[in-house]
């Protein structure tokens, strides 16, 4: 029996790359010097697609394969990916939600206390050489203090849970209250800003949530307040959050995602009340390695039963 044909829409880790090839006949989209005519010439002749977070599958590709019956993404966020366009055609979607919930709800508790005690800013000091003539000036301290939550969902859930270690109060938002929490919901985002001395942003991607945390919220945070987002550079008004950053309308940020990844606004780099992370959340052995194998296990079960192991 011949084996299924996926396309591959950018790199894989090299083992998931191995495995994939071990069963299913991959070509590499990635690799194509003319990726439209390689598409219009043989795009009938692909059943699924592989692809990641940062790659996904945009509503031409979707098109351009028109025997499509299957995607899957390494990753959890579908900002990338046009699942509308997909799911009218009754193509099924897998991705990688749960595997990757503790590394990223660590990652923003990790910016959170590096943005507040300046942790980071403190080692360029030492390394400055610039201890021995002063010491580093009094940071802010985390424990204790309100933890507000915009986007409660499975890893905003794993960050509250961080959040009771550090005896914080947790506030959340989200579209509506979650009646399986005990949480105090605040209905409105400016609310939860201007209650919260960190705002925590875990929430999904895509034009929904699009710039929700807008110059008016980075106001209503105020100066004492930190800012830290996890989820998708679009959630945040990358302009408003670097004026506020500027003119200390905020105390600080802790990012790992940013507009125009991984090409981002060289202004952030000047900002010395912004941790900067290159994308990394999910970036250990342990949790790449369980998107992996549920990437491959999506697929595998797929052609095996008609339906992905986890669909979106
Ligand atoms: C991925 C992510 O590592 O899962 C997601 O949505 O953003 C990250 O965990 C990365 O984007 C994979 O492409």
């Amino acid at each position: 029996m011949s084996r299924p044909r996926i396309l591959q829409n950018g790199p894989q880790l090299p083992e998931l790359e191995k495995q994939l090839g071990e069963h299913f006949d991959v070509h590499a989209l990635h690799q194509e010097s003319d990726r439209d005519a390689f598409l219009a010439a043989n795009g009938a002749s692909f059943v699924g697609i592989v692809t990641s977070a940062r790659y996904g599958a945009n509503a031409a590709l979707i098109d351009a394969l028109p025997n499509l019956r299957v995607i899957s993404s390494f990753g959890v966020g579908l900002d990338t990916i046009a699942v509308d366009r997909a799911k009218a055609r009754g193509i099924q979607i897998g991705y990688t939600p749960d595997v990757l919930n503790d590394c990223v709800a660590d990652t923003a508790f990790a910016l959170l206390i590096d943005a507040a005690r300046r942790f980071s800013e403190s080692d360029r000091y030492l390394r400055a050489g610039k201890w021995a003539k002063a010491p580093f000036p009094v940071s802010t301290k985390v424990s204790g203090k309100r933890l507000g939550i915009l986007g409660l969902g499975r890893i905003g859930k794993v960050v509250a849970k961080r959040a009771s270690g550090f005896d914080m109060e947790v506030r959340y938002h989200n579209r509506r209250k979650d009646p399986t929490v005990s949480y105090t919901y605040m209905e409105t985002l400016k609310g939860l800003a201007e209650w919260a001395d960190f705002l925590v942003v875990v929430s999904a991607g895509g034009p929904e949530t699009r710039h929700l945390v807008s110059a008016e919220i980075l106001a209503a945070l105020g100066p004492k307040g930190f800012v830290i987002n996890v989820a998708r550079g679009s959630v945040i008004d990358q302009d408003a959050l670097i004026k506020a950053l500027q003119d200390g309308t905020i105390a600080g940020a802790g990012l790992d995602v940013y507009d125009n990844e991984p090409n981002i606004s060289e202004v952030l780099f000047g900002l010395d009340n912004a941790v900067l992370l290159p994308h990394l959340a999910s970036g250990t052995h342990e949790t790449r390695a369980a998107m992996a194998a549920l990437t491959f296990d999506n697929l595998a079960e797929f052609f095996r039963t008609g339906h992905v192991k986890v669909a979106a």
